[in-house]
């Protein structure tokens, strides 16, 4: 099996992938597994007499065996690239990060630096230099074939309304960034203590740089986290818009910063 398994790199995988993920969700029902191993096996050149229940069996324990315990839940197209393409082929590997990407405010800075133009899109070429310095930091060698090669099929796999370019929610899944910080405050806090005391952690996760302001990726971060509580994915181009927005409401001594007395009054607090 797992010579068969060597000759798996990953545009075939993800051309086994799509086979199954027909609507292109980015996952695939756990109970579904045992068919995706049967076919992956035979696209490997198994022969159906070899292809054996226990041999799925041994591939499910192997690769999906956290998903046992709850049939139900679906798996991820990354997490499963990540268990079973071998190291070469496993770019993706490069995007687990030993702490998950936790706060919106570093995930903006990377959107920034990387959206050179300033579309509000991740193109296929802006893509491309993302992987390159990814390669760079793991001091890790790659041939502009590969590179080629590893950026069609990161937009194979994320580009999901296939107009060739990322936006805010595809890069958010290839960062796995964690949820919405904002998400663990109830609008509803009652006291005004309590409203000051959430709005002092709010302000001190999106002032990272702690210099009492938000200002250029902070604010970004900010703005984000905000606008997807009432949707749950924004466009590159409507969080423009709405930091522009937040800028002009928000930014009364017009520095360009947003200090945190200013986000205060924004929010209808006044802090003593
Ligand atoms: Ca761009
Ligand atoms: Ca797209
Ligand atoms: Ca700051
Ligand atoms: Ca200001």
């Amino acid at each position: 099996m797992d010579s068969a398994l060597d000759r798996l790199d990953a545009a075939r995988f993800l051309q086994i992938w799509q086979h199954f993920d027909k609507d292109d969700k980015g996952c695939i029902e756990g109970k579904k597994m045992d068919d995706f191993f049967k076919h992956m096996l035979h696209k490997l050149g198994m022969k159906t007499e070899e292809i054996t229940e226990d041999k799925v069996r041994r591939m499910r324990e192997r690769f999906v065996s956290p998903y046992d315990s709850d049939p139900d839940r679906n798996v991820q197209i990354e997490e499963l690239a990540a268990m079973m393409l071998p190291v070469e082929e496993n770019f993706l590997l490069l995007f687990r990060r030993e702490t998950p990407l936790d706060n919106s405010v570093e995930f903006m800075r990377i959107w920034r630096n990387y959206d050179t133009d300033s579309s509000g899109y991740i193109s296929a070429n802006e893509l491309k230099g993302f992987l390159q310095d990814l390669f760079l930091q793991h001091r890790k060698s790659i041939t502009p074939q590969k590179q080629e090669e590893y950026t069609e099929t990161m937009m194979k796999m994320f580009d999901k309304n296939r107009d060739g370019r990322l936006d805010l929610n595809d890069m958010a899944r290839i960062l796995a960034l964690n949820e919405n910080f904002l998400l663990k405050f109830k609008t509803d806090a009652c006291s005004l203590e309590d409203r000051k005391r959430d709005f002092e952690k709010i302000f001190a996760h999106y002032d990272v740089s702690k210099t009492g302001a938000l200002e250029g990726p902070e604010v970004d971060g900010f703005v984000k986290d905000m606008m997807e509580l009432v949707k749950p994915s924004i466009s590159g181009m409507e969080l423009d818009k709405f930091r522009k927005a937040l800028m002009g409401h928000c930014d009364i001594n017009r520095d360009g910063k947003i200090q945190k007395n200013e986000l205060a009054l924004c929010l209808g607090l006044k802090l003593s």
